[in-house]
């Protein structure tokens, strides 16, 4: 039977005659069918992926693609006289994460399963996903982001936990997604749900009662945590992942004939950052209640979970104060204090302890002991993590630390997000660097093909006049495809420096205020959602947002220099940002972005990288040669022994660089406070002077050195395509296939 006749069967009516959100519904149906009749991976040993993220994003072209039936769906669409772009807009996307960590989650299940590898995720349902970003009297809103409809991508499943928490007892439901691999297998996604959560409590903006666990558990994904009751409320999600996760896992394996002394040879289990530590208590817990004793039990579970980091700024390492752990899951305070005594008496350094002296747990230096392996995210991200971050740790288990640089899946990232490239790219070098992304390299042979260039070219407007349209339909915004399109997307962090790159474009206006036109013309575009209680990230959306507005309408600046906000910016609009890129904006302070990821999706599409030698921008550099990227700034060397000797004086260099205080002062000038928030603007201005913890003062001036010297690269078209496709051709390293099949070798070994 073809797709149309089971399409209008499911449909009750003709193809043509259906909405676009009929039509998604049935489709929907249709790639659940497909999906489930596929294979599951089978084998002894399967990998858990343990993870309170999951950014999947909107999934029915995705699963098209790796079913194989897309272009078949694309063109009975098209005969129907429906586009399949339409279809795609009636699918909510789950935004099941906060930003990178959760979207390689996704990454990783999409090459798990393309490598026929027995791997599932484990994580929450969140009913309501990072919260709508709406901008307001230039401020980001919140509102809440529901995404679970009457046909979704979840399957309700009849398997239940019970989860304890002190005083109260709760069912833990599992719900399934199906995961496709690229031509092969189908894996799961498992998220823990409970039925008594309630979305009516949900009150003004993102607000509600942070009390009621029955009805709010797993409400939403990552509550404020900026007072205790949402510290609290994360320990309880947390919790509720590990317990329903470790439970799941241990009953799999025992129907595989688990003894549960050889689960090692069951289970692996990859934790995600230190959210889904417990699962180590707490898998100690269950095995003690199946009869192990505890030095059986704890042997057992070292070997079977691994652990990732992925970051080194201090706030964002898990600590959490005994009492809290106390509160919420008293039954495995004992163990934790069994687990620190044991480190205690074998190591006589505090800094290795498990609870300090302040009676805090540091979740990380659990996984580090009780887990067989510790990986960074990137090359140098690991380096740092061995000599300096966790050197201590690294001194006592050598063996234990590895690197494995992440990657990104090009089924979404290329295939479905560039069909112009990838229809290419199928021409010139053939489909092999679908299954094998290291054949993209085929492509170097026509780095002085004309033909090839100009083609390189050419899709790359059509992709940018594309975004112009989308822009203009979406937020009515007006920007040109022959100018420079230069993106800077990510979550909004000081450690990011969205405002050294708003620091720049206020260099920008004020030399063409002044009468100096440059060669160029610039269209600066960011995306970025941040925290609701992180007051200084707001104020940089705002600072971005009114030089949004005075730029655009700004006569005399407008004609070179225009600044975009995308609103909402989540993994449905960096589909359609990243294949429009000219310069990508990676300009985070060296030695703070763990990898990034971002960096990779734009390399792909034929973007050309600005900047620092952070995460994995280094490898990209080493990949693509000093000639295809634009490389400034302080070294991570140099950064961490500006920490070290707490030398870094911001003020030097406002009064010490001209254009660096005109560009600050800028910021509560006249014009801004006729457009701006004054409290905002100047608590900004503050802080870069007076603190800048994220120095980036010291890097403006090497930042718009290269920054100049990119836009003028960029003048010479055939020069700037060459870049793009040695971006392209070498991109084939940051697959997560390959991440994956590294992670399959060294650590997990299924
Ligand atoms: C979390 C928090 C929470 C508290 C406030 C400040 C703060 C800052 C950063 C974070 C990040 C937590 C972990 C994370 O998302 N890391 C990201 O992981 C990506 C995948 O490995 C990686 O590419 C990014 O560089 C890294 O930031």
């Amino acid at each position: 039977m073809s797709i149309q006749e089971k399409l209008e069967i499911n449909l009750g009516k003709t193809v043509a005659s259906a909405s676009n959100e009929e039509i998604y519904r049935g489709l929907l149906a249709i790639v659940q069918e497909l999906a489930a009749e596929k294979e599951h991976a089978g084998g002894r040993k399967k990998l858990y992926y343990i993870s309170a993220e999951f950014l999947i994003g909107k999934l029915l072209s995705n699963n098209m693609i790796n079913l194989g039936i897309y272009q078949e769906v694309k063109e009975m669409l098209e005969r129907n006289g429906k586009k399949i772009s339409e279809i795609e807009e009636a699918e909510a996307e789950p935004s099941l994460g906060n930003g990178g960590l959760g979207r390689l989650a996704a990454c990783f299940l999409d090459s798990i399963a393309t490598l026929g590898l027995a791997g599932d995720g484990i994580g929450l349902n969140y009913h309501l996903g990072l919260f709508k970003q709406e901008f307001k009297n230039h401020l980001q809103k919140e509102t809440p982001n529901p995404w679970i409809e009457e046909k979704s991508w979840l399957k309700k499943t009849d398997v239940t936990y019970p989860v304890m928490f002190k005083g109260m007892k709760v069912t833990a439901r599992m719900y399934d997604i199906a995961v496709t691999g690229y031509h092969n297998r189908t894996n799961t996604l498992h998220l823990f749900d409970l039925d008594s959560v309630d979305e009516t409590i949900v009150g003004d903006g993102i607000d509600f009662d942070k009390e009621d666990i029955q009805r709010n558990l797993t409400l939403f994904l990552y509550p404020d945590d900026s007072d205790e009751q949402g510290r609290l409320l994360r320990i309880y999600q947390q919790y509720f992942m590990v317990s329903a996760g470790a439970q799941l896992i241990l009953d799999e394996c025992m129907e595989k004939g688990c003894d549960l002394h050889d689960l090692p040879e069951y289970a692996v289990i990859q934790i995600n950052d230190t959210h889904p530590t417990m699962v180590i208590p707490e898998l100690i817990r269950l095995l003690m209640e199946q009869g192990l004793d505890m030095d059986e039990a704890v042997e057992v579970v070292t070997k079977t979970c691994a652990y990732t980091n992925h970051t080194i700024l201090a706030e964002a390492l898990e600590k959490w104060p005994i009492d809290y752990l106390k509160k919420v899951v008293p039954q495995l305070v004992p163990i934790i204090e069994v687990l620190d005594d044991r480190v205690r008496r074998k190591f006589d350094d505090e800094s290795t302890a498990i609870i300090d002296r302040n009676n805090t747990v540091h979740m990380a230096h659990i996984d580090i002991h009780y887990g067989f392996s510790v990986n960074g995210v990137a090359a140098l991200h690991t380096d740092i993590l061995k000599s300096t971050e966790l050197h201590n740790f690294y001194k006592i288990y050598p063996e234990k630390f590895n690197n494995k640089t992440n990657g990104i899946t090009f089924r979404r990232w290329l295939m479905h997000c560039n069909p112009l490239l990838t229809g290419f790219l199928d021409e010139t070098i053939g489909e092999g660097y679908k299954k094998d992304a290291s054949e993209l390299e085929k492509l170097l042979d026509y780095r002085h093909d004309e033909n090839v260039l100009n083609r390189l070219l050419d899709i790359k407007y059509k992709n940018k006049e594309a975004l112009c349209d989308y822009l203009k339909e979406t937020q009515g915004l007006e920007i040109s495809p022959d100018t420079i399109f230069d993106i800077q997307i990510k979550r909004l962090h000081e450690y990011k420096r969205q405002q050294l790159n708003a620091l720049y474009i206020i260099d920008k206006y004020l030399e063409i205020k002044a009468g100096k036109i440059p060669s160029s013309k610039v269209t600066a575009i960011f995306g970025a959602k941040a925290a609701p209680a992180y007051v200084i990230a707001k104020d940089i959306i705002h600072l971005i947002l009114c030089l949004q507005e005075i730029i655009n309408n700004d006569p005399e600046v407008s004609p070179y220099l225009k600044v975009v906000m995308v609103e909402n910016y989540n993994v449905t609009k960096a589909e359609k940002l990243i294949p429009a890129c000219d310069i990508s904006e990676q300009i985070s302070l060296a030695s703070k972005e763990a990898s990034g990821t971002g960096n990779m999706k734009f390399m792909l599409n034929g973007g050309v990288t600005l900047g620092t030698e952070d995460g994995a921008n280094v490898e990209i550099h080493e990949a693509v040669g000093d000639d295809n990227i634009f490389v400034f700034g302080a070294s991570s060397s140099e950064v961490i022994e500006h920490y070290a000797k707490a030398d870094y004086v911001a003020e030097d260099y406002y009064k010490e660089n001209p254009a660096i205080k005109a560009a600050v002062d800028f910021i509560t000038s006249e014009k801004m406070l006729e457009t701006g928030c004054e409290e905002s603007l100047m608590r900004l201005k503050k802080e870069l002077i007076n603190k800048d913890w994220f120095m980036t003062l010291l890097d403006f001036e090497a930042y718009k050195t290269a920054k100049e010297k990119a836009l003028k690269a960029y003048a010479d078209r055939k020069a700037w395509a060459e870049k793009m496709l040695v971006n392209i051709a070498k991109a084939g390293f940051f697959s997560s296939d390959r991440t994956i099949r590294e992670y399959n070798e060294d650590v997990w070994k299924l």
